[in-house]
């Protein structure tokens, strides 16, 4: 038994529609007391039309539809009723008021989501998607949102925990009977974990790409005054935002511009030319410049084709891009500065920005459909069951006891477990749920 929950479901602002969700075993009489009809006798999942009241009047507060979605055939795998009416922040507001005279209780974030994992609706990863799904800033990433949310990295992970099964029952069989198995035979234990190996392997290195996804990164863009930083912020985001003039020292602020480069969101920092000045405004804004890279996730360090390039010294530490801007005017002279990498580019015909932005976003981007990791705590878990595993095999390799391999496998399970849930604590749980938005 579960106490009844509700949220408005639908993003906040004036909107044609919005939508107020219940959730829990008296979903259906309170929501009959709200619109003052059987709710109990609608067909499931089908719409009819309904009017809202308000209890402790007469007052008609919104016209709308209502749908039951009896459990367990529902989201959350509970009795969920939904009120479809008016958007906007009064008129929800006010319905939503109704629903909890009536003995709702209003939701926390990420509640109907947690009864849902609760109910085995959806495992941890899924859950976790579906925030990803809702919050994606870029197609790319809503693709994979949708794909785990599909299920494609939970069954990757259920792959893996059966190698790892696999190599288990063998070590546990020559263990618990070892007079009918007889000795361990290594390879029929090596065999699983070594393909478990390989397939976690694969996971964690589309990690990375998967992460700047869902996370974004941060870029700046720095060099000396007038190299052309503005012009190419303005190119990539195809609009004039930053000013442009021929003045070295133009840019002083940081400019940030939201954008997708190669399917990845990214925050672009325009920045003051780094130069030694005496102006004041400007030495404020060469300051900010250097503070800029030196958090940013990535540096563009932007160059003029049409004068000598510095040399690598000057480059700062990091994740560090060359671009050799004006193109267009002159054939850059240099290709590489040891091992970063250089780009040619004209911020006024375009040519190489596509390149650019595949430099800056990195190379390691993993097939269109292989089960992308795109959080943290997926990537520290399976990280933590590679180990296992390495430590699982080395302990074979050096032929030790059987329990002692089986161990190392246990815990390889048990990180592996973390993904899906099965043996996540209750409050990682928690602390996953109440960074989900409310109504979901
Ligand atoms: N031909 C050509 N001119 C460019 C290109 N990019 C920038 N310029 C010109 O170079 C000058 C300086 O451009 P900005 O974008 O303001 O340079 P900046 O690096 O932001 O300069 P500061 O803000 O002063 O540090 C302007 O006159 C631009 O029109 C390019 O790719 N080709
Ligand atoms: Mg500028």
């Amino acid at each position: 038994m579960s106490d009844t929950i509700v949220a408005i479901a639908t993003a906040s602002g004036p909107a044609g529609v919005g939508v107020i969700r219940l959730s829990g075993s008296d979903a259906v009489p309170i929501a009959a007391r709200v619109v003052r009809r059987s709710v109990a006798r609608l067909a499931p999942r089908t719409l009819s039309r309904a009017t809202a009241y308000a209890l402790s009047s007469d007052e008609a507060l919104d016209d709308g539809l209502i749908v039951r979605f009896p459990g367990p055939h529902s989201f959350t795998g509970e009795d969920v009723v939904e009120f479809q009416g008016h958007g906007g922040a009064v008129t929800l507001a006010q319905v939503l008021g109704a629903f909890l005279s009536a003995g709702a209780r209003l939701a926390r974030p990420g509640e109907f989501s947690e009864r849902a994992f609760h109910n085995g609706k959806l495992d941890l990863a899924q859950a976790e998607a579906l925030a990803d799904l809702i919050s994606a800033r870029s197609v790319a990433a809503q693709r994979v949102a949708r794909r785990q949310l599909e299920g494609s990295l939970s069954r990757e992970a259920s792959a893996i925990a059966s190698d790892l099964q696999e190599a288990l029952a063998r070590l546990e069989a020559t263990i618990d009977f070892p007079e009918d198995v007889g000795e361990l035979v290594p390879e029929t234990v090596e065999a699983p974990l070594a393909r478990a190996a390989i397939r976690l392997e694969k996971l964690l290195e589309g990690a990375r790409y998967g992460r700047k996804l869902t996370e974004g990164i941060t870029v700046a863009l720095t060099g000396e005054p007038n190299v052309g930083k503005s012009s190419l912020l303005n190119a990539l985001a195809g609009a004039e935002r930053a000013i442009v003039t021929e003045i070295p020292g133009t840019t002083r602020d940081i400019l940030a511009e939201e954008l997708v480069l190669a399917g990845v969101p990214v925050r672009l920092l325009d920045t003051a030319g780094l130069r030694e000045t005496d102006d004041v405004v400007e030495k404020i804004g060469v300051e900010r410049a250097q503070a800029a890279a030196a958090t940013a996730d990535v540096i563009i360090v932007v160059l003029d084709a049409t004068r000598p390039a510095p040399m690598p010294t000057a480059l700062p530490a990091g994740n560090v891009v060359v671009a050799i801007n004006k193109s267009d005017l002159a054939t850059p002279q240099r290709e590489s500065f040891g091992t970063v990498p250089v780009i040619s580019v004209s911020a006024k015909t375009g040519a190489g920005l596509l390149e650019l932005a595949q430099a800056v976003v990195g190379s390691s981007q993993p097939a269109a459909d292989a089960p992308l990791v795109t959080r943290a705590r997926h990537e520290d878990a399976l990280r933590r069951a590679a180990l296992h595993i390495a430590d699982a095999r080395a302990t074979l390799a050096a032929g030790l006891p059987a329990e002692l391999i089986a161990v190392d496998t246990h815990g390889a399970m048990a990180a592996l477990g973390e993904l899906t849930g099965q043996t996540t604590r209750e409050e990682i749980i928690q602390g996953i749920f109440s960074r989900f938005c409310i109504g979901k």
